[in-house]
């Protein structure tokens, strides 16, 4: 396996997943998808994020006019399907250790959608990592440190790379910046689709925030 690279305390494995393992991945998460069809949320302000989302686990992270929150059903009012297997795979082997993930939150990035500097930190347990993984066109991945407007460095994400955010690293602010499309022809259709596995509620237990 190659080298790990750091940018701001976010460990990067470049190509931690081979062509065929990207392929069986994609596979279950286009099942998932649907069952569970990408929405594009709805923030506080009425406004649509460029990024389409769903999400498999326990919990989904949704976006609405009533806010952003972790909630147990789709927007459309299902279950969010189980974290394939292909998936979990991964999360044992870059965060032995860790508790089981309970959400695998879908990014759909198509049309140019982009994801702004922002924190992750709506779980109650960020003892916990977050585990990305990338599929399809390559995406321009942006890391700042715990205080917005800070100094940022960037590196381009690549489909099979798989990204770990763990201990002091957990609140850096981040986003992706722009997708390169039509950098790869893993997914049908073209894009680039970023699955986190997260952790969501506290150690013992309790409920999500
Ligand atoms: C650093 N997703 O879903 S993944 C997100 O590519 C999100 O779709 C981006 O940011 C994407 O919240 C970036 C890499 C990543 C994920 C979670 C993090 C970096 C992180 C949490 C904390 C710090
Ligand atoms: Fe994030």
């Amino acid at each position: 396996m190659a080298q790990p690279l750091e940018l701001n305390g976010v460990v990067v494995w470049p190509g931690l997943l081979d062509r065929s393992e990207q392929e069986a991945v994609l596979s279950d998460i286009l099942e998932v998808m649907a069952v569970a069809p990408p929405v594009h949320p709805v923030t506080r302000w009425g406004k649509s994020m460029s990024v389409a989302m769903t999400a498999a686990g326990r919990f989904g992270w949704i976006s609405d006019r009533r806010g952003y929150r972790y909630e147990e059903h789709h927007p459309q009012g299902m279950a969010w399907p189980p974290i394939p297997a292909s998936v979990l795979a991964v999360w044992e082997a870059v965060a032995p250790g860790a508790r089981t993930p309970e959400c695998c939150l879908v990014n759909l990035y198509r049309n140019g959608a982009r994801m702004g500097l922002h924190q992750d930190r709506d779980e109650a347990d960020l003892s916990q990592p977050v585990v990305s993984i990338s599929l399809g066109d390559e995406a321009l991945f942006r890391v700042g440190g715990l205080q917005r407007g800070g100094p940022t460095g960037s590196i381009w994400l690549r489909s099979g790379d798989v990204a770990v955010i763990g201990g002091a690293a957990r609140l850096v602010h981040h986003g992706i910046d722009r997708v390169r499309e039509g950098s790869s022809d893993l997914i049908p259709g073209g894009g680039r689709i970023n699955l986190t596995l997260r952790v969501v509620t506290s150690a013992d237990g309790g409920a999500a925030p």
